[in-house]
C-alpha cells in the first residue's frame, strides 16, 4: 500500500471513541497528550499509560490499533519567539524525543505557528448537500481584525478591496453572523479545552511585536539545530506542519507555507529526519502551491500525510470540499506519492484524511471542528479506493 491508514484521536475525552477507528478501517492512531501544558517533558510513565488505552482496546480483537503518529508535540512560545529561556524548553523537548523513542514511537508531527494553529471564518458553513465544513473567508476575518479585535494598523494587512468590503458587510452585518465569526475564530483547538479569549489573543498578539519574519524563521532554524541531531541518534523523525493559511495572519508572521520556505527550513539543517507533514489541505489553501510539486521535490522528508482539499471560490475564500474534490487534484497527488514510493522503496507513509464534514448523524452532534466521525470516514473511505485503484491501474497496465 501506498499509506498506513491513520486517523487523529484526542484521547479518552475525544467523542469519536477507539472503535469507531477500528470500523473506519485504520490501523494508524495519530493522537498526543492533550493533558500536558506545552512545553512541558512527557514522561515515559505517561506515555505508556495513553500506549495501555490503546492495548485495552485490542484484548479482544485481531484488528489492532497502534500509536504510529505523535500529532502534535508542540512547542513553547518562547522557543518561536527566542526568548533567553527557550534552551530550557528546547531541553525538555529533546527529553520527551527520548521518552517517546524509547516507547517505540518515532514520527512526530508540530508546526511553528506563532499563538495561533489553523484559521477559519465560519467552523459551520453550510453545502449545498446540508453537511458542514470549515471555511476561510478573508472579508470576516477582516471584519474581525478591524472592528472586534481592533488591531492597530489592521487596515494595512488586507488589499483595499477586502477592507472595503469588509467595511460595508460590517454596516449591515447580522448579530448572530457576528457571532459565529468570532466564536469560530476563536474556537478552542481540538484538545486545547481552554480556547481562546480576545484578550488571550490580544496578548499572544503583543508577545509577537517586533518578530519578523526573519527573526521567526531564525528561531525555527535555531530549534531545529539543537533538536535534530538527537533526532538523529535517536532514529525520530520530526515533521513540520505547513501554516494554515499559509500567509499571516493578524500581523503574525508565518514562515512554513510554500516550497521555497520549505527549502530554506531543510536546507538550514539538511539531515532527513528534518522532515514534513506533507498536508494538501493546508499548503492548497494558496493557489501558487504546486501539490505534486512539493511532493516530489521533498518525498524523502515527508514522513507524515494529511489528505483532504480545499474549494476556491475567489483568491479570498475558501472551503474545505470533498477529500476527492476541489483544487488538491488528488488522483495526480497520490498518484505522485504511488511512484515516489516505487522509486524510493519506502514503507506506507502514516496517513490521515485530515479533516471531514459534518455530516449525517453527526450534525446533531458536539464533536471538535473537522474532527467529527463520520466525514472522516468518507474521506479516508475514498482514499482508500483512490489507493487501491492506482496501485491496480499500474499492476495491470
Ligand atoms: C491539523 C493541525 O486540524 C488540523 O488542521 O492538521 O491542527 C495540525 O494538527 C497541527 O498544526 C500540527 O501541529
Ligand atoms: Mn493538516
Amino acid at each position: 500500500m501506498i499509506f498506513e491508514q491513520s486517523w487523529r484521536w484526542y484521547g479518552p475525552q475525544d467523542p469519536v471513541p477507539l472503535s469507531t477507528i477500528k470500523q473506519a478501517g485504520a490501523h494508524g492512531v495519530v493522537t498526543s497528550l492533550h493533558h500536558i501544558p506545552v512545553g512541558e517533558e512527557w514522561p515515559v510513565a505517561a506515555i505508556k499509560k495513553h500506549i495501555g488505552l490503546l492495548d485495552q482496546s485490542n484484548e479482544d480483537l485481531s484488528f489492532k490499533l497502534f500509536w504510529n503518529v505523535v500529532e502534535s508535540l508542540p512547542v513553547h512560545e518562547h522557543i518561536k519567539q527566542g526568548r533567553e529561556d527557550r534552551d530550557q524548553y528546547i531541553e525538555k523537548y529533546i527529553k520527551s524525543l527520548e521518552n517517546l523513542a524509547e516507547c517505540g514511537i518515532k514520527t512526530i508531527c508540530y508546526n511553528f505557528m506563532p499563538v495561533l494553529d489553523w484559521l477559519r471564518t465560519n467552523v459551520s458553513y453550510t453545502l449545498d448537500d446540508g453537511s458542514k465544513a470549515l471555511c476561510y473567508n478573508a472579508i470576516d476575518l477582516a471584519i474581525f481584525d478591524l472592528f472586534i479585535l481592533k488591531r492597530k494598523g489592521a487596515d494595512q494587512s488586507y488589499p483595499p478591496e477586502i477592507v472595503e468590503q469588509a467595511n460595508s458587510k460590517y454596516k449591515n452585518i447580522a448579530d448572530d453572523e457576528l457571532e459565529n465569526i468570532k466564536r469560530s475564530l476563536l474556537m478552542a483547538l481540538p484538545g486545547d479545552q481552554k480556547g481562546f479569549t480576545l484578550e488571550k489573543l490580544q496578548q499572544g498578539l503583543a508577545d509577537y511585536d517586533g518578530i519578523s519574519a526573519e527573526k521567526l524563521r531564525e528561531n525555527l532554524i535555531y530549534f531545529l539545530r539543537k533538536v535534530i541531531p538527537k533526532a538523529h541518534e535517536l532514529g525520530v523523525n520530526l515533521a513540520i506542519h505547513p501554516d494554515d493559511p499559509p500567509w499571516p495572519v493578524f500581523g503574525l508572521p508565518r514562515v512554513v507555507g510554500s516550497a521555497d520556505n520549505l527549502e530554506v527550513i531543510f536546507k538550514a539543517v539538511p539531515e532527513t529526519e528534518n522532515g514534513l507533514t506533507f498536508c494538501s489541505g493546508s499548503l492548497g489553501a494558496s493557489q501558487k502551491n504546486d501539490l505534486v510539486g512539493i511532493v516530489n521535490r521533498f518525498y524523502e522528508r515527508i514522513h507524515f500525510v494529511h489528505l483532504r482539499s480545499v474549494h476556491h471560490d475567489s483568491a479570498f475564500k475558501f472551503y474545505e470540499a470533498d477529500h476527492l474534490e476541489g483544487s488538491a487534484g488528488m488522483e495526480k497527488l497520490v498518484e505522485a506519492f504511488y511512484k515516489n514510493q516505487q522509486k524510493n522503496q519506502r514503507k506506507p507513509l502514516p496517513m490521515r484524511p485530515d479533516h471531514g464534514h459534518q455530516m449525517l448523524d453527526d450534525l446533531d452532534k458536539t464533536t471538535y471542528p473537522g474532527y467529527s466521525a463520520i466525514g472522516r470516514l468518507r474521506g479516508l473511505a475514498e482514499l482508500r479506493g483512490l489507493e487501491r485503484g492506482i496501485i491496480f491501474g499500474k499492476r495491470n497496465n
